[in-house]
């Protein structure tokens, strides 16, 4: 089932600490702490598969990697490495905690999401000519933290129209990967089903009954 809406937790990494460390050396007694890498960003991509949103039907978080602490010898924290994950064009991203509301227009078209916290400050970086044994470093700030609601829109580019049983659900098929139900009777497809062709969206739409534009409907339900 083609799932078009649905709200997901998104966390970017934290940045790692800065480190209080100092020299072992007998000869020089410096600072040596070093800084916490930064986190990794949560950003998504455009692509064309309209089923991309099923992901989340199990997996209703995505968390980026925190960045390392801070080691000593100057070795700074690793970074955390940013998640891009994959979502339908047409997708409409609402930010419950801010409002923010921001749409993937375009396949490969990336937008940030959650933007990852810094690494802190090793205390290194603190020493000065009046303080050369700093005993302070800072700590990794927070990733971004969000409530997102994904909704799908389904704008066809193009839309097969026809009388029942002309061969709409047919063409789909074989044109994309969708999979719309074909038989030989009239008004076999009930609901427009999708399908991707290259960068366009097609859409293939229940069979025309004559009259009905006239509300001269028959009982049959379209
Ligand atoms: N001979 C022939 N039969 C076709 C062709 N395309 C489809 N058919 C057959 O026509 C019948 C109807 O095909 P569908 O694709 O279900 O037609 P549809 O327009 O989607 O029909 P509804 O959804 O009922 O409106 C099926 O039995 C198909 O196998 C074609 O190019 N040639
Ligand atoms: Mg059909």
């Amino acid at each position: 089932m083609l799932i078009d809406n649905i709200t997901i937790r998104v966390r970017a990494g934290n940045g790692g600490d800065g480190t209080v460390a100092f020299n072992t050396n007998l000869m020089s007694r410096g600072p040596t702490g070093a800084d916490g890498g930064h986190g990794g960003s949560v950003y998504f991509e455009g692509v064309s598969d309209l089923n991309a949103l099923s992901q989340f039907s199990n997996k209703k978080e995505l968390i980026a990697e925190d960045g390392g602490k801070g080691g000593q010898q100057f070795r700074d924290g690793s970074d955390g490495k940013d998640l891009i994950c994959k979502i339908p064009v047409g997708t409409v991203i609402n930010t419950i905690e801010n409002g923010n509301v921001q749409e993937i227009l375009h396949i490969g078209e990336r937008i940030l999401i959650a933007k990852s916290g810094h690494g802190g400050r090793g205390n290194f970086k603190f020493r000065s000519s009046t303080n050369t044994t700093p005993k302070e470093s800072e700590k990794g700030t927070l990733g971004e933290d969000f409530t997102i609601r994904l909704e799908l829109k389904l704008i066809a580019d193009i839309g097969l129209v026809g009388l029942p049983n002309a061969g709409k659900s047919s063409l789909l098929n074989e044109l994309t990967r969708a999979k719309s139900k074909v038989a030989n009777y009239p008004f076999t497809t009930l609901e427009p089903s999708l399908g991707v062709y290259y960068e366009l969206i097609l859409a293939d739409i229940p069979g025309l009954i004559e009259g009905a534009s006239g509300g001269n409907l028959p009982n049959q339900k379209i």
